[in-house]
């Protein structure tokens, strides 16, 4: 019958649940929505996408009757997938915004990642899993790395633990899956693990399903360093949207006519990064300080395109603010993003507006809450907002010529200084500030963002290798994820930034964009290292 290829979706409104409909499709199945309480109890198969904080999320679930539903039909035995916050919900309680009372179907309490276990949180990126006996859904995950981006989190105990299916490390060892009957409930995001998580999913609707191999057991494994492809956006002077690549971020070619450098589709290249392995993609439309992406749609196009086949996070950047468009209507920078979030981004990336926002509040020490990266990591929390800095190097020869932090340098400037200071930029490196680097990434951290992505304009292009110096400045001083950018020309660059600095991630767009190195080599060259790597 027609209802076997159905699924029902309990999408509550409160945020991206675009990727698990976009890989629920590509499994071939249909969605239907849960408008009331009866259709959670009449549905066949029920998955629970968990989205925003846990405090709203279990007020709507109980102004809706939904709560009682849930228990109800979880109490039964009824197929059902839970993700992420879709997990934490069955516990007792949640100390997020909190204590908030949580469903109760399950023993303990969801708690926030100690970081002063030497640990970044959020917990971002791609950890292995110590799969338990019993699993079914994750028969086919075995060793394999799954994303997660989460900063709650249950920690197994004598009380719940014949709900656990496996459990991952990252500080401690927390819950990162439970199984009970047909009750199952994962905290990473299948929807977003790539072929691995497609699996998982691809088992829960298919319950009966042979195991194809021996089920393997995970084994204990660190969060494994990601790799991140990037594609630089605008519109080329025919009014194409293409991928483009800068040279210390002039993006023009030196010939006479002077062509904004094609280096090919984003829809197309990103799908193709996808296959090739890349843990991550990020979209920045370098042109978005200028022209309003709500009123340029092609951006929007291109997210929406990419996560119907990409199932791996997806981050996009540029023109994230408040604007007027040419009619006089006002757009929030929440609505720009809100647009992005829709349209199948997990991660949004603020660039100049957060070097504003930064520069305020190191000024008065006061946090408005109005800029947009405070608002929208309130309201999608902090692991959906990164910030890109877009740094210049500039040297002194002593550390206190300038009111910034200030770091003896690696190889001297031109005129043998020995000191340099990274000067933040904004509207794609056009247009120096008067902050650093280092103070933008404590002031960002402090306003809510969750990630850092650190480029560098000194050495955008040049294939010579990351700012060593630089990254680790940035990486030892917050605690949150960085990723480090800019540089990279071989293998051997990825390996030496991750070994000598504490960048959670690597990106780079030249390389990739140029076929010069595939990212399967830059995977295996760091495993050769011993670096953890998904492969
Ligand atoms: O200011 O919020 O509208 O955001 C604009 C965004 O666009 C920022 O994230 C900014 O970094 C980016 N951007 C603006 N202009 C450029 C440019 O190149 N002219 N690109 C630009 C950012 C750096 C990386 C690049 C790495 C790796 N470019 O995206 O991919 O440097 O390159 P490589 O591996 O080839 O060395 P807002």
């Amino acid at each position: 019958s027609t209802s076997d290829s159905v699924v029902t979706l309990l999408d509550y409104g409160a945020g991206n649940v675009r990727s698990i409909r976009n890989a629920l499709r590509h499994l071939g199945f249909t969605i239907k929505d849960v408008q009331t309480p009866g259709d959670i109890l009449n549905a066949d198969r029920l998955i629970f996408p968990g989205v925003g904080a846990f405090s709203p999320a279990m007020d709507v679930l109980n102004k809706t009757g939904m709560a009682e539903a849930l228990c109800t039909y979880i109490e039964n035995d009824r197929p059902f997938l839970g993700i992420c916050l879709g997990l934490q919900l069955l516990f007792e309680s949640s100390e997020e915004n909190g204590p908030v009372k949580g469903l109760g179907l399950i023993p303990g309490i969801v708690g926030r990642f100690d970081s002063s276990a030497g640990i970044r949180v959020p917990h971002i990126g791609w950890n292995a899993l110590q799969v338990g006996k019993d699993s079914e859904i994750l028969d086919d995950v075995g060793n394999r790395h799954v994303y997660f981006v989460h900063s709650y989190r249950a920690i197994p105990s004598n009380e719940n633990k014949e709900w656990i299916s496996s459990t991952c490390n990252y500080g401690d060892s927390f819950i990162s899956s439970i199984r009970r009957g047909n009750v199952h409930a994962v905290q990473f995001h299948p929807e977003k693990s790539g072929e691995v998580g497609l699996s998982v999913l691809n088992r829960f609707l298919h319950p009966n399903l042979p195991a194809t191999q021996k089920p393997m057991e995970g084994k204990a494994s660190k969060l494994a360093k990601r790799v991140i492809a990037c594609l630089d956006v605008r519109s080329n002077d025919k009014g194409d949207l293409v991928v483009t690549k800068g040279d210390q971020y002039d993006v023009r070619e030196q010939s006479n006519e002077n062509e904004v450098r094609n280096l090919g589709k984003p829809v197309d290249l990103a799908g193709q990064y996808y296959k090739d392995g890349a843990d991550e993609i990020s979209f920045l439309n370098i042109t978005g300080f200028r022209d309003f992406p709500l009123g340029d749609l092609p951006m929007i196009q291109v997210l929406r395109h990419t996560s119907k086949n990409v199932f791996v996070p997806l981050t996009v950047g540029g023109g994230i603010r408040d604007f007027t468009d040419a009619s006089g209507r006002d757009y929030s920078s929440l609505e720009v993003a809100a647009e992005y979030f829709r349209s199948g981004a997990d991660k949004i990336s603020i660039g100049s507006d957060a070097v504003y926002a930064a520069e305020e509040f190191v000024k008065s020490g006061v946090k408005t809450g109005k800029s947009s990266l405070e608002q929208i990591s309130r309201v999608y929390g902090n692991q959906a907002v990164v910030v890109s800095i877009d740094p210049r190097r500039v040297y002194v020869n002593h550390p206190d010529d300038v009111p910034y932090k200030v770091i003896r340098v690696t190889n001297p400037g031109p005129n043998g200084e020995e000191y340099a200071w990274y000067q933040c930029t904004v509207s794609g490196g056009r247009e120096g500030r008067p902050i650093g680097a280092y103070e933008l990434a404590k002031a960002v951290e402090e306003l809510g963002a969750g990630e850092i992505l650190l480029n560098c304009i000194d050495c955008d292009g040049q294939g010579k290798g990351f700012d060593i110096d630089l990254v680790k400045l940035i990486s030892d001083s917050v605690g949150i994820p960085v990723i480090a950018s800019s540089g990279a020309g071989t293998p051997g660059h990825f390996s030496e930034v991750f070994e000598k600095t504490n960048a959670s991630a690597a990106l780079a767009a030249g390389i990739f964009h140029r076929k010069e190195v595939p990212i399967q080599a830059v995977k295996e060259h760091l495993q050769e290292e011993g670096i953890e790597v998904r492969i």
